[in-house]
């Protein structure tokens, strides 16, 4: 991986810099969504052409944060004086943008996974911070930006999903203290929180009680695992990125060390969300079966039917949870 550049470096870049096109990941979480509206907003306040580029769709929760800023327009800048991916550095973590971010006269990454590669001309990633609205709060200061609420409820929403509304262990004082520091800033954390946690679809919600009614239990209750089925969200009409927060509501659950949560992706593919509470590395797990992630929230795909892959997925999990048991 290349070696970080400074926040200076960065600033001064931006600052000559004229049309700005912004690079969130793929499914785009609260982090990713906060930190590049945050960012939209004071590069537009400091009079440049900049916009959020995406490829997919927003899920309802996040559509508050997006006054004008987000478009899937790839030539609505033709020549970018600069790009930069937010919360993520992997193309194959915005696919079908991956050439876009290219066309840049000047790349930039702003990122907080570990498994980021470094691929941007300039690169700031900082694997030990909660989200990446903590790198973008820290940036924008470096920048002098004025904040103002519209930039506090942005980089909010991403410090509050990143962790788990502070409950990861990835939350540090430092969290703490930028947003601390927002509501200096006019930050509306209750009117936020409630755009973010109590906007349910009843569809989701009913897709959750169907999905967890399902669970199946391991090894004394230390593994639960439960499936969302194509049919399942057919009678629903819940979106299968509205899901994900099952297999939090799974670890949640006494006595279960690792949540899994494996999705009908089509006949022959099957996409798994893995979870650990104390101990468990389900990282570790998820790589062995081809993907990746952080040691309490892994992910990967397997090209096999649901069925048979919870199969595999249950022996890793087994095998991972003895490992620390010791028999
Ligand atoms: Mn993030």
């Amino acid at each position: 991986m290349k070696e970080n550049s400074s926040y200076k470096t960065l600033a001064e870049i931006i600052n000559s810099s004229h049309n700005i096109l912004l690079f969130p990941h793929i499914n785009i979480d609260g982090d990713a969504m906060g930190s590049s509206v945050a960012m939209c907003i004071a590069l537009r306040n400091m009079g440049k052409e900049a916009y959020i580029l995406l490829e997919d769709e927003i899920s309802d929760n996040l559509l508050f944060l997006d006054d004008g800023y987000v478009t899937r327009d790839q030539n609505i800048i033709s020549n970018p004086d600069l790009t930069i991916c937010i919360d993520c550095g992997e193309t194959s973590r915005f696919p079908k943008r991956a050439d876009k971010f290219f066309t840049g006269k000047v790349t930039m990454c702003i990122d907080h996974h570990g498994t980021s590669e470094g691929i941007a001309d300039y690169n700031i990633i900082e694997p030990d911070a909660a989200a990446t609205g903590e790198l973008v709060y820290g940036l924008l200061k470096v920048m002098d930006i004025e904040f103002n609420k519209e930039i506090s409820n942005s980089l909010f929403t991403s410090i509050t999903m990143d962790t788990g509304n502070f409950q990861y262990a990835n939350t540090t004082s430092k969290s703490h203290q930028i947003v601390a520091a927002l509501y200096k800033h006019g930050l509306e954390s209750n009117k936020v929180s409630i755009n973010i946690y109590e906007n349910n679809s009843w569809a989701k919600i009913q897709t959750e009680a169907i999905v967890l009614a399902g669970t199946e239990f391991v090894l004394d209750g230390k593994i639960a695992i439960a499936k969302v089925t194509a049919d399942i969200l057919k009678k629903t009409g819940c979106k299968m990125n509205e899901t994900e927060s099952i297999v939090t509501i799974l670890r949640s659950i006494s006595g279960v060390e690792i949540a899994a949560l494996v999705k009908e992706d089509g006949q022959k593919k099957t996409r798994v969300s893995l979870r650990s509470k104390k101990y468990a590395n389900v990282a570790k797990t998820a790589v062995a079966l081809g993907g990746g992630g952080h040691v309490k929230a892994a992910g990967c795909t397997i090209d096999k039917n649901i069925d048979e892959a919870a199969e595999i997925i249950k022996k890793e999990l087994i095998k991972e949870i003895k490992r620390h048991n010791g028999n």
